[in-house]
């Protein structure tokens, strides 16, 4: 078995970037610690502010944020850094030559009734001259390395360059994040699908039509029975999909016109369609490839249907 760092080693992958990642393992080391203390490490509960987004902020989303944020300050690779939680961009060191992007703590709601949360980053060339929103402002097609961090009965560290996407997992003697699956390879055919079915009658017609013809099962076109899960944490959901195969989907919905799509491009869809397309699974809006996608805002959201490659494709051809 293999360290982190004896895996990037052997791949390869510049010292620097190799560096930076072992950063954010070493976030996600002490954030997991803090999770698996619960109640007893007094992070359960909210407080009493909002993020930028208008959305309750958890006790742990402030302290994992204020952990990463401080750790990759710290880090003299880093150029500037943008997270879910905080409602500018942070610049760092004006020589850095990396930008992170980060969800500190993704599945919020889970945290209080002890069930599946993570962090997941997204890491971007650092353009030339200041630290602004408009130096982020790249597509996922950019993207250096992509990781999540699922804190599950195991931590378990999804991890790309660009070559592949790899599994470790946290041996908590040691604190190192060990390579379980160094090629990980998303079935691509599946009978399993992740959708918020309370806003079935809000989304757009053509995921009416999927999601309909999915719940016909063997009698109806699509010749099989279909599986349901929701984890209501992109990251559990998604590490399923790595694990097993599924579609997983955020589509569009009316329930708040002024807010049509509930994921963040920046912090969420981006740094997933990397590991899902390195491991051979496909991530779309439903029009368009998301890592295509040129962003307008860092706390831009929009649809995302990802994960095993027919089963994607064939969501896709409903939308036309
Ligand atoms: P947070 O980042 O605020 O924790 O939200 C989690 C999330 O964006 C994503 O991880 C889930 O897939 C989705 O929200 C769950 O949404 P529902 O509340 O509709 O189940």
């Amino acid at each position: 078995m293999h360290t982190l760092q004896e895996t990037l080693t052997r791949r390869g992958i510049d010292g620097e970037l190799q560096s930076l990642i072992e950063t954010l393992a070493n976030c996600a080391n002490e954030i997991s610690a803090l999770v698996r203390g619960g109640a007893l490490a007094g992070v359960l509960g909210a407080t009493e502010s909002e993020n930028v987004q208008g959305e309750t902020q958890k006790k742990l989303d402030v302290i994992a944020n204020d952990l990463i944020k401080d750790a990759l300050s710290a880090q003299p690779l880093v150029k500037g850094l943008a997270s879910e939680e905080e409602d500018h961009v942070v610049p760092a060191h004006a020589d850095g030559r990396f930008l992170v992007s980060f969800d500190p703590l993704d599945g919020s709601s889970n945290i209080d009734i002890n069930s599946l949360v993570g962090t997941i980053f997204s890491v971007l060339p650092a353009p030339a001259g200041d630290v602004t929103e408009a130096a982020f402002m790249q597509p996922g097609k950019n993207q250096v390395a992509a990781c999540y961090m699922l804190y599950g009965p195991a931590t378990v560290m999804a991890l790309t360059t660009g070559d592949g996407t790899l599994m470790f997992t946290l041996d908590p003697k040691t604190g190192d994040f060990m390579l379980v699956e160094e090629r990980v390879q998303i079935p691509e055919d599946t009978a399993e699908f992740a959708i918020n079915m309370s806003n079935q009658r809000f989304w757009q017609p053509a995921m009416q039509a999927y999601i309909a013809d999915c719940l016909k099962g063997k009698e109806g076109q699509r010749g099989k029975n279909f599986n349901m899960r929701w984890i209501a944490a992109m990251v559990g959901d998604v590490h399923r999909v790595l694990s097993r195969g599924g579609l997983f989907t955020y589509p569009q919905d009316t329930k708040n016109p002024a807010k049509p799509f509930k994921l963040r491009l920046m912090y969420e869809a981006n740094p997933m369609s990397f590991l899902v397309e390195q491991a051979g699974g496909v991530a779309s809006t439903g029009y368009e490839r998301i890592m295509a996608i040129q962003p307008e805002q860092i706390h831009q959201r929009v649809a995302v249907i990802l994960g095993s490659k027919n089963e994607v494709n064939t969501c896709l051809d409903y939308h036309g």
